[in-house]
């Protein structure tokens, strides 16, 4: 099988050229989707259960699954006794490895939260500054349905709100022609999850972000989802918070040629997998290196249940990457700011210390990403498409905010006052100016 992944060289004179063509992603926006997003968040709005009941119904084909067409909102809720069950019902091997998992995830999220408690001083006239840190009340967690339902990410997305305190977690999921998914069911039972209601799509987002008879409006929506949720997401936009438009998953891989081959062809497949539009990368120095690579991906690939999707994303995508020498490899790893990065290298804190942009970094060879989209702890929800320079990964702080607090004493009033009343008068604005001043002595 010939994947015909794209290889490139860094002496080559069009060479950035032929990088930023390859790294160029824009989500489509596309017309109809966005008409008939905004055409359903004004149904909702105006209609509220009803609406999301009939769509849910239509959509999701309801009347073909086992308990047919909802009758009421009620329906589509699943119940706490309902996520035991299935947290009871999945073989004991995956209970033990959700629980691993959500334990390691939520340890490390408690470490995140340590880190972002508040702080106050206290100036020499008694005058106390500070900053206080609070949860979110209500949070929505999307979770899609289909192809892409991955119980993993419904840890990832509902541990740091939960560890944060946040007081209330709905989570929404579709569940196309009425099948539910046990794990991820199993999955919002361990993560804590306050409700979970089978609706998706861009109903669902505007049922959290306005609010029906049934669900509370939230504060913030997060999760991953298709175009429409996509679109739905940006639109509510301002009435919530959102965490990110996500993009297609991507690995860059920078090797210094010591790693067995098979293990960075694989480390490629492994997000190239999750989409013909995934994108991985391998840079490295050594020219006898990148073509033991590539014999590894042709000899890998047939081997691999979905390489349909991953020879797509490969010869699309993907590329094979030449580079002068490893410093020149972190260089050009700081342009892409990949949502992954793997430095599969003997020594690789030096080169890590050379990295500003990667929403996450994998260090050594035993550390393949894929341990980290599961298991390690940090969160798997990651800035795609080079948003890695200006945001970080889901945490705990995405679940917060902060509030400053300032408490005057009489003596900081004195001084704070003249200063105050001297730039309000500048500005035009007495009523500012005179209310400082009437606290002078
Ligand atoms: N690698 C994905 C997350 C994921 N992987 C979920 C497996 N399951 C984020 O880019
Ligand atoms: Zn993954």
């Amino acid at each position: 099988m010939n994947t015909m992944i794209t290889k490139l060289d860094s002496s080559q004179a069009d060479f950035k050229q032929r990088l930023d063509t390859l790294l160029a992603f824009e989500a489509s926006t596309d017309d109809a989707i966005e008409s008939a997003v905004s055409a359903i968040l004004a149904d909702v709005r105006k209609r509220g259960d009803a609406a999301v009941l009939e769509y849910t119904n239509k959509f999701d084909r309801l009347q073909n699954g086992p308990s047919g067409a909802a009758a009421s909102m009620a329906a589509l809720e699943v119940s706490q006794d309902e996520l035991r069950a299935a947290l009871a019902a999945i073989p004991e091997k995956q209970r033990a490895a959700l629980e691993v998992a959500a334990q390691r995830i939520r340890a490390f999220h408690e470490r995140q939260k340590q880190e972002l408690n508040g702080f106050s001083y206290t100036e020499p006239d008694g005058t106390v500054l500070g900053q206080r840190v609070t949860p979110l009340d209500r949070v929505g967690i999307y979770v899609p349905g289909g192809k892409a339902a991955y119980p993993s990410s419904v840890l990832m997305n509902a541990i740091p709100a939960h560890v944060a305190g946040v007081g209330e977690i709905i989570m929404v999921v579709p569940t196309p022609d009425g099948v539910k998914n046990q794990m991820v069911l199993a999955a919002a039972a361990i993560a804590g999850v306050t409700r979970v209601i089978t609706i998706g799509g861009a109903q669902a987002v505007a049922a959290l972000a306005y609010g029906t008879a049934t669900i509370q409006p939230v504060d913030k929506i997060v999760g991953p989802g298709n175009a429409y949720v996509a679109a739905a997401k940006r639109r509510v936009f301002g009435v919530v918070g959102i965490d990110m438009i996500a993009g297609p998953s991507e690995i860059l891989i920078v090797c210094d040629g010591s790693t067995d081959p098979d293990w960075v062809a694989m480390d490629l497949f492994s997000q190239a997998e999750h989409d013909e539009l995934a994108q991985a990368i391998l840079l490295c120095p050594d020219a006898d290196y990148i073509a033991r690579v590539e014999a590894s991906i042709e000899k890998l690939l047939p081997t691999m249940p979905r390489q349909e999707v991953i020879k797509i994303s490969l010869g699309d995508r993907g590329a094979l990457i030449k580079v002068r020498d490893m410093d020149e490899a972190c260089a050009i790893a700081n342009s892409i700011a990949a949502e992954h990065l793997e430095i599969s290298a003997v020594e690789p804190q030096q080169w890590a210390d050379k990295i500003r942009h990667a929403g996450a970094m994998f260090l050594g060879r035993f550390s393949s990403e894929s341990l980290g989209d599961y298991c390690c702890g940090p969160n798997h929800v990651l800035p795609t498409s080079r948003t890695a320079r200006f945001s970080s990964p889901l945490g705990v702080y995405d679940f917060q905010k902060r509030s400053s607090v300032i408490m005057v004493s009489e003596a900081g009033a004195q001084t704070l006052g003249k200063v105050a009343a001297e730039l309000a008068y500048g500005e035009g604005l007495q009523a500012h100016a005179r209310s400082a001043e009437l606290r002078l002595k």
